[in-house]
């Protein structure tokens, strides 16, 4: 570490001097939002790039090979895992939704990815975990990632069975993950609360780049934001990640704040879960 004439300590980049890629790389959910936009951006990174999703992910692309899986089928992930060398795992439901939707695609899910890991002897991933792990702390608060997780709903939760999953595998088997409790990742912050909560591509990009091939990171949680004004998550005990965001949501500020605010007392406007908070109940 060196110190600045402004005391601010600066670590040395730990990718300095290290080849950020790998052999064969998987991306589960790779039909989805984030993983169309990684998609087209991961394959730098990779002699092959392996996507796979449950829904139609069209023609094969140079680099690419796709192998189509439901991660609820535990044979059909440990087909998928074999021969990885390491897995950004986006692949499951994104949204709050009933229990009964999330069990097999978030929780057998992610036990088949890390049963089939280990099998296979992968040794890092990469968890798309979610703020909703800690949705139910208020907006406003600063909270870093040793705090006790809050999940604001049954997604929240299955993240954060994913994230300790993901802890008891690199305790027992010396499976390397990074949790990345990523905020919005969208092309644009969409209301006040995204303000703080943005994750710009690039950012993204970037985060992911790390969680893969920063050496020796055994578990570790990091919030995935940008470099936004206001900030609910404190990263330093992620820095040896070396993640410096480059993007803000302050572009977004002047259109975003043109629009009425909630109502003050709206759970949406008080939890750092935004409108996840008051999902459900379903099925009454
Ligand atoms: P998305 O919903 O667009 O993509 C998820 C993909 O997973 C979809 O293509 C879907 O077909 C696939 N999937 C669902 N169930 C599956 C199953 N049983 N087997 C195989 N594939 C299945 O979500 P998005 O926005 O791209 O997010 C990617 C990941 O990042 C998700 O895990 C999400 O929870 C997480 N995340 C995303 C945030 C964001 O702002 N976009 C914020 C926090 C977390
Ligand atoms: C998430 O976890 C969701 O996957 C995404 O669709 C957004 O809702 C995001 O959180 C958010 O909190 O804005």
């Amino acid at each position: 570490m060196t110190v600045t004439n402004t005391d601010t300590p600066v670590h040395a980049d730990p990718l300095a001097g290290i080849t950020t890629r790998c052999h064969r790389l998987l991306l589960t959910g790779a039909g989805g939002n984030l993983g169309k936009v990684l998609r087209d951006r991961l394959p730098q990174y990779a002699d092959v790039l392996r996507i796979s999703d449950i829904s139609d992910l069209g023609a094969v692309r140079k680099g690419e090979e796709i192998v189509p899986c439901n991660l609820a089928d535990p044979h059909a992930v440990d087909a998928l895992v074999a021969g990885t060398d390491a897995i950004v795992h986006l692949g499951g439901v994104s949204v709050e939704r009933p229990f009964e939707e999330i069990l097999p695609a978030n929780i057998q899910g992610v036990y088949n990815l890390y049963e089939a890991a280990r099998r296979h002897g992968v040794r890092r991933i990469v968890f798309a975990s979610s703020n909703h792990t800690i949705g139910f702390y208020k907006q406003g608060e600063v909270i870093d990632n040793t705090v006790p997780t809050k999940p604001d709903g049954y997604y929240g939760l299955s993240k954060v069975f994913g994230e300790q999953l993901a802890s008891f595998y690199f305790d027992r088997y010396g499976i390397e993950t990074v949790a990345i409790r990523i905020g919005s990742s969208f092309p644009e912050a969409k209301d006040r609360r995204m303000l703080v909560t943005w994750l710009g591509y690039d950012d993204l990009e970037q985060l992911i780049r790390r969680a893969v091939f920063v050496p020796n990171v055994g578990f570790t949680v990091v919030y995935g934001m940008s470099a936004n004004r206001d900030r609910w998550w404190d990263n330093r005990h992620a820095a040896h990640l070396g993640y410096v965001a480059t993007e803000t949501s302050e572009i977004f500020r002047s259109q975003v704040e043109a629009q009425p605010p909630l109502p003050a007392d709206d759970p949406a406007a008080l939890y750092q879960g935004g409108a996840f908070v008051k999902a459900g109940p379903f099925g009454d």
